[in-house]
């Protein structure tokens, strides 16, 4: 049942965001509970495989939530959707990997998360009377994008991004559901600006993932580096490039990301030293302490070691200096039988890119290694190094 409210609810809304804003949020705005009108386009994007391995976006129940915020919050009469901004970053050196700025600093889930629950525990008192209340970061079932368009936050560019005229895209959402029933706001973004002709980041993206305001996730390196647990497909690997958490390339390619706005940063997502530029050696052969160490507090726990190994090996195969040789070796030979084999495979790949040929370092240890490897899969990975005509035999 949900409780009527004692104030005015023009000066409830005010009061939620205001205390957003104070919170350190760059936009707020608020929407009510209606049921999410392009649930239709996300059931035909899972139709068409675009999740991928995804389960939480797959599962039925995960499907079905997404239609309606009441799946989560049953009192739910509007929610407070906000922007939290980690801004642009400069590239790192060519020969570094790169992990994407929404990632380089605190952990946004633990940031959003603390605000957001703060300002649940004062609902009752801007209200007047008991909330119930619920917040939502990322993971939760919401179709965060549309929400934040609704509530004129920005609106959905060619890259899928939400993009808010003047303030570009890199900033993140999150949500705090409500029983109060409060109008809309908008939050005041120039929602009536769009693409229009430009179709930079669809002809930008390394690996063709994106259509117009749709992706593919199974080819986006996003995906492949962040959810993808098993091996990276083949022709895929040098689309990659040196990115071994995340990609920007759409975002960055944008040009309602070029202006002073899209730079803005909350302070607690400022970019860790050992992130904004990764050592892939250092990485490929990274122990359980120093994972640790690197994802600590970070978006980068989501991803266990043996995966940003994986993709640090991938990464230093599209590397053309010779730096990351003694690591990929090392990943190969000495851990042989006992590494994990998803590293071992991929250093076997990277290896058979940086060899020059019969006779050299990286040649010997991949002959070294067809020697004792057992696994199929590797096996054959070791006989692609090796030769790499039979990749071509492949496809
Ligand atoms: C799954 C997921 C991914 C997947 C798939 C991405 C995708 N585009 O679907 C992967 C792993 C690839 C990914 C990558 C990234 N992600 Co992500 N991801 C999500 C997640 C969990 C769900 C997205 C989803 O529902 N996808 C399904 C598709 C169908 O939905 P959609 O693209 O959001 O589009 C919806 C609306 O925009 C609307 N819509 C689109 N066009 C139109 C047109 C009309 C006319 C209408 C009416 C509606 C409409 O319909 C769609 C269905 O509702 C959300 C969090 C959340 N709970 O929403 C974060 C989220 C979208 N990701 C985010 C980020 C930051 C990223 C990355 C930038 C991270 C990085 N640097 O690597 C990349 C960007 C890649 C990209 N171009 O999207 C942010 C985006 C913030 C923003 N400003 O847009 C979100 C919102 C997380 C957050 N809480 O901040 N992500
Ligand atoms: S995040 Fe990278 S790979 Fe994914 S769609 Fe954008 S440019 Fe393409
Ligand atoms: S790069 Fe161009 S097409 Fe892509 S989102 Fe930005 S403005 Fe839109």
């Amino acid at each position: 049942m949900r409780l009527p409210l004692l104030r005015d609810p023009g000066d409830i809304a005010t009061a939620v965001l205001a205390r957003a804003r104070a919170l350190g949020f760059s936009a707020a705005g608020l929407v009510d509970a209606a049921p999410l009108g392009s649930h239709d386009r996300y059931r035909a994007w899972v139709a068409a495989g675009h999740a991928g391995d995804m389960e939480y976006m797959t599962e039925p129940a995960s499907v079905a939530a997404r239609a309606d915020l009441s799946a989560l919050l049953p009192e739910v009469a509007s929610a407070l959707v906000v922007a939290l901004p980690y801004g642009r970053l400069p590239l790192p050196p060519a020969h570094a990997g790169r992990v994407a700025a929404y990632a380089q600093g605190e952990d946004y889930h633990l940031v959003m998360k603390t605000r957001l629950h703060r300002l649940g525990r004062e609902l009752p008192a801007l209200a007047g009377r008991p909330v119930a209340w619920r917040v939502c970061v990322d993971t939760a079932p919401v179709l965060e994008r549309e929400l934040a368009s609704r509530a004129g936050l920005g609106f959905v560019g060619k890259n899928t991004a939400l993009i808010a005229p003047g303030a570009g895209s890199a900033f993140l959402l999150g949500e705090l559901l409500m029983d109060l029933p409060l109008a809309p706001v908008a939050a005041g973004a120039d929602t009536s600006m769009r693409c229009g002709r430009c179709t930079e980041c669809i002809d930008r993206c390394p690996t063709g993932a994106l259509g117009e305001r749709t992706l593919d996730a199974r080819l986006c390196i996003s995906y492949l580096t962040i959810e993808w647990t098993g091996i990276i497909p083949l022709a895929l690997r040098p689309l990659v490039g040196t990115w071994v958490y995340g990609c920007d390339i759409c975002q960055d390619v944008c040009p309602f990301n070029e202006g002073a706005g899209a730079a803005v940063r909350d302070p607690e997502l400022a970019p860790r030293a050992r992130l904004t530029a990764i050592d892939l050696p250092r990485l490929i052969g990274i122990g359980t302490a120093q994972h640790r160490k690197l994802v600590r507090r970070t978006a980068l726990r989501r991803a266990p070691r043996e995966q940003l190994q994986r993709n640090a090996c991938v990464a230093a195969g599209n590397v053309t200096d010779a730096a990351a040789w003694p690591a990929l070796v090392e990943a190969l030979s000495a851990a042989v039988l006992a590494g994990h084999p998803l590293v071992r495979g991929h250093a076997a790949w990277a290896l058979g890119r940086l060899s020059q040929g019969k006779g050299d370092r990286a040649a010997l240890a991949l002959a070294a290694a067809r020697e004792k490897e057992e696994d199929p899969w590797i096996v054959r990975e070791l006989m692609l190094a090796c030769d790499p005509r039979e990749e071509r035999n492949e496809h």
